[in-house]
């Protein structure tokens, strides 16, 4: 896999829609290391980085896909790699120059992937994160030692996929790992504030009210948050601020599985799921053509109005056995 990458020589990276912390810190993480070797290496996303990550990214080092004007370089490429995909779909509107470039294409993922566009998989669903995949990856490349523009990025992929070292995929491993990047510098306080101090106003605002249309269905074993298009636009609020809802769940006493349906447009709802550790909730996202994790997934569909949507994914919830009391 080492070898593969070091033997192409002009390399794209990219990431899913919507970037996350694990996404975008593997890219730039190994961005910073390839160019270090002087090698030719570009970052080129479908979305913009989000606000609260923006501190990791230094000026030129990411840029936003744009239909036309960056098609030939998608095209020229001689290597794409892709990181925490997940999906081909979460690609977006890169998905279809990615497909007909004859770059050859690389995953470097730790989700459940239906391959049908990858020619090279560096792919562990048991890792916590694709930053630890990288780690793996940057000493494979013979990095020597690990130094603090690339342990800062990996360190928030590591952080946000466990969870801050709390979900299911936290282990020793994973602390050993941590504690690596501390030691190369890395100040967990400055990153706490940086990811969780810089909140607009507006989003919080959004949170609340979302928090507040959180209902209870399956005898309290299921919650669902539904958000609108008009929620959305009476808040003032981005969509993917309302989506900070998931987070909270499951924390409600009872609840094994969480529902949050985002609605895009009038027939566009996107989902997602979590689970406390029963059900398996990635079967439901494959059915409906998305993915993710067994605890965490999720998927868009398409054509139905926001109630119907709901109330379909409500019924795939409940055969899951949790409409159910167990025994
Ligand atoms: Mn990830």
């Amino acid at each position: 896999m080492a070898r593969h990458l070091l033997s192409l020589d002009r390399l794209l990276l990219t990431t899913h829609l919507t970037p996350d912390g694990d996404g975008l810190g593997s890219e730039l993480a190994i961005l910073r290391h390839l160019r270090s070797l002087g090698r030719d290496v570009t970052i080129l996303n479908c979305s913009t980085v989000p606000e609260d990550l923006r501190f990791l990214v230094r000026p030129g080092e990411v840029i936003t896909y744009q239909k036309g004007k960056h098609d030939r370089q998608v095209a020229e490429a001689s290597g794409i790699v892709a990181f925490d995909l997940g999906a081909a779909g979460r690609l977006g509107r890169m998905e279809g120059p990615v497909r007909i470039s004859p770059a050859s294409k690389i995953l470097i993922d730790h989700h459940i992937f239906d391959n049908d566009l990858f020619d090279v998989l560096y792919l562990d669903v048991e890792a916590s994160s694709t930053a630890e995949l990288c780690l793996r990856l940057l000493r494979a490349l013979g990095m020597e030692s690990l130094s603090l523009p690339i342990a800062e990025p990996l360190y928030v992929g590591l952080l946000q996929d466990t969870g801050s070292f709390n979900y299911n995929s936290t282990s020793a491993r994973v602390h050993r790992i941590a504690a690596d990047f501390l030691e190369a510098g890395v100040d967990p306080y400055r990153i706490w504030k940086k990811l969780n101090c810089q909140k607009p106003y507006a989003r919080v605002r959004l949170m609340g009210e979302s928090i507040a249309r959180i209902e209870l269905q399956h005898e309290g074993r299921t919650a669902l948050a539904v958000v609108d298009l008009d929620f959305l636009k009476k808040s003032g609020g981005e969509a993917r601020d309302a989506f900070e809802v998931v987070n909270h769940l499951l924390s409600i006493h009872g609840v094994e599985v969480g529902c949050f349906a985002l609605q895009l447009a009038s027939d566009k709802v996107k989902f997602s799921l979590r689970s406390g550790g029963r059900h398996d909730v990635c079967g439901i996202a494959k059915e409906f053509g998305g993915g993710g994790h067994r605890f965490a997934a999720g998927f868009t569909t398409q054509g139905m109005a926001l109630a119907e949507a709901v109330q379909l994914v409500m019924e795939r919830v409940a055969r899951l056995g949790n409409g159910r009391s167990p025994g």
